[in-house]
């Protein structure tokens, strides 16, 4: 087999940001984009020589050839053999698991998780480590300083290889192993959960309802929801994978899953319902007739983990990213858990689970996950909630009072304004941090502001720093507000305003979030000025 180089030369641009590369999908497909930034991953970790990837992603559009030419490039680096899920597909935390249990060199999954798929919408690659996790800031660094040194790559000269047949294949030099993409994650989940009682549970007649997006979790949902759980066919919706999501945007929340939202709202609501994103690492949940916001969720989780046959033990710690609301952080408390809080982004929650600090983790853009792999994990999620709603016969509206009787409730909310005009955006960010100091004491509409940073992140397992994390301000009463900029969007710039209030008073637990957290609401407009320097006067998704 020929084992060309191909000559190139630098891409700019090819930067890794919150989760792998995300581009438009034509900017993939230009003559070497994918081959540059594929040798560059490969060129920051010491080549690909002798190494075991494992290698698949969410089936979006581009996914088919992309995966051709991935395996082409492994094998004309040396790698000794490719891990790929059946036709190319693995959903996020399936790829997390299968770089784990074989013990390989890590992966490469190809998505562009919850952005929409198609020739005219967004693609994505990542790199995870042999620990199963997104790679952290130092490799991801690595490969955008090779990217911008790229002179040729590798490729071989081969047809494109059957992706359909499970089993073993070669390459030239290369093994390839095709391996169907649910049976050892679906193994993974009966490990961790009692699914006689969550098949008890549904089969004393209580209905689910999940909502696939047309994405990648439809055939793991179904082989656990429907096969070996016993749910009724239909359980689960719109379940087959389609390269465009079936024209739709695959970010589970009440916006884009708004059919399932009305459902569930709905006189006629199932007891439960979740949706799942592009690649499967995120998940909604919801009950009939409550919506749990995903930081409520994670509260809820590390509070009745110990129902899961998986975390009968206890959980070590908790972490959640910096904007997710610090409802966690009360149970961990009341609990007496460690709980850690770090940047946008799961790659930062790899140090801690590794080195055993925590166990649980997540974060408010609808992604919850544990030490079972190093991704967040949407049917975990949803699996584990079963459990405990098997486990305690409670409903999901019933948990939530409990919890936030117990608790107090963090009302929250999030308010994203996308394809903001960069420089906006950025003068935004900007003027906010240059006023950072003389915010605090200053009155922003009827709100005293207490505090006013921006987040930087010190590692405690490899003392690394990550700073520009954020901007937070404190007010009075327990509120606060934080500002910061996409790093997955792929058009202009997306700003996402995140807002917090405790409360404790009994009696006031039940508000609609968005009028418990008005004063919160208007304190942050006046504070950055969103109306003025974005020209927005309302956000594009509200969750
Ligand atoms: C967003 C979320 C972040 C999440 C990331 C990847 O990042 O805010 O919490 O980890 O997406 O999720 P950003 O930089 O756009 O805010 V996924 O499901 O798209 O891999
Ligand atoms: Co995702």
């Amino acid at each position: 087999m020929e084992h060309s180089y191909v000559d190139s030369r630098p891409i700019a641009g090819q930067k890794p940001g919150t989760s792998g590369l995300r581009k438009k999908t034509k900017v993939f497909m230009q003559a070497h984009y994918l081959e540059n930034y594929v040798q560059a991953i490969f060129d920051a970790i010491g080549g690909a020589e002798g190494k075991t990837l494992v290698v698949g992603g969410d089936g979006r559009y581009f996914n088919d050839r992309a995966i051709q030419v991935i395996l082409r490039m492994m094998a004309a680096n040396g790698a000794a053999r490719a891990v790929v899920g059946q036709n190319g597909i693995l959903s996020t935390p399936a790829a997390s698991n299968l770089i784990r249990q074989r013990g390989t060199d890590g992966g490469l999954i190809l998505s562009a998780s919850h952005n929409p798929g198609g020739e005219d919408e967004d693609f994505g690659l990542k790199y995870n480590t042999p620990n199963g996790g997104p790679a952290p800031e130092a490799v991801t660094d690595r490969i955008f300083v090779a990217s911008q040194a790229m002179v040729r790559y590798r490729i071989a000269e081969t047809q494109d290889i059957d992706l359909s047949a499970i089993g073993e294949t070669t390459l030239g030099d290369m093994a390839v192993e095709i391996v169907d993409p649910v049976v050892d994650y679906a193994a993974l989940m009966e490990r961790l959960f009692d699914m006689d009682a969550i098949r008890g549970w549904i089969a004393d007649g209580h209905s689910i309802r999940f909502d696939a997006m047309h994405a990648v979790t439809g055939p793991y949902a179904r082989a656990i929801l429907e096969g070996r759980l016993g749910a009724p066919e239909g359980t689960v919706v719109n379940g087959t994978p389609s390269p465009d999501f079936g024209g739709g945007h695959p970010d589970p929340n009440p916006t884009w899953a708004k059919t399932l939202y009305d459902e569930m709202m709905g006189r006629d609501a199932p007891d439960f319902g979740a949706a799942s994103d592009g690649d499967g690492d995120r998940n909604m949940i919801l009950g009939r007739g409550v919506y749990v916001s995903p930081s409520d969720s994670l509260a809820v989780l590390a509070a009745n983990a110990t129902q899961a046959p998986g975390y009968a033990r206890g959980l070590a710690g908790v972490a959640r990213s910096m904007p997710t609301s610090a409802a966690v952080d009360r149970v961990a408390e009341a609990l007496g858990m460690a709980a850690y809080e770090t940047p946008t982004g799961w790659k930062f929650f790899g140090n801690l689970l590794d080195a055993g600090k925590v166990t649980l983790c997540g974060e408010e853009s609808f992604g919850t996950g544990s030490d079972h792999l190093r991704e967040k994990d949407g049917l975990w999620a949803v699996l584990l909630w079963l459990n405990i709603l098997a486990a305690t016969g409670k409903s999901v509206a019933e948990l939530m009072a409990d919890h936030w009787r117990t608790y107090g409730r963090n009302y929250y909310s999030r308010h994203d304004y996308e394809a903001v005009e960069t420089e906006a955006a950025n003068g935004l960010m900007a003027g906010l941090r240059g006023k950072l100091d003389s915010l605090v004491g200053s009155t922003a509409r009827e709100l005293v502001v207490t505090s006013a940073d921006e987040f930087a992140y010190d590692d405690p397992v490899d003392g690394s720093r990550a700073e520009g994390q954020g901007i937070r301000i404190g007010f009075e009463g327990g509120g606060r507000a934080v500002f910061r900029l996409s790093g997955t969007g792929t058009e202009g710039a997306t700003l996402r305003v995140y807002l917090e209030r405790v409360e404790t008073d009994p009696a006031r637990l039940d508000q609609d979030p968005q009028e418990a957290l008005a004063p919160v609401i208007a304190a942050a407009d006046a504070v950055a000025g969103i109306r003025e320097l974005t020209g927005r006067v309302a956000p594009d998704v509200v969750t």
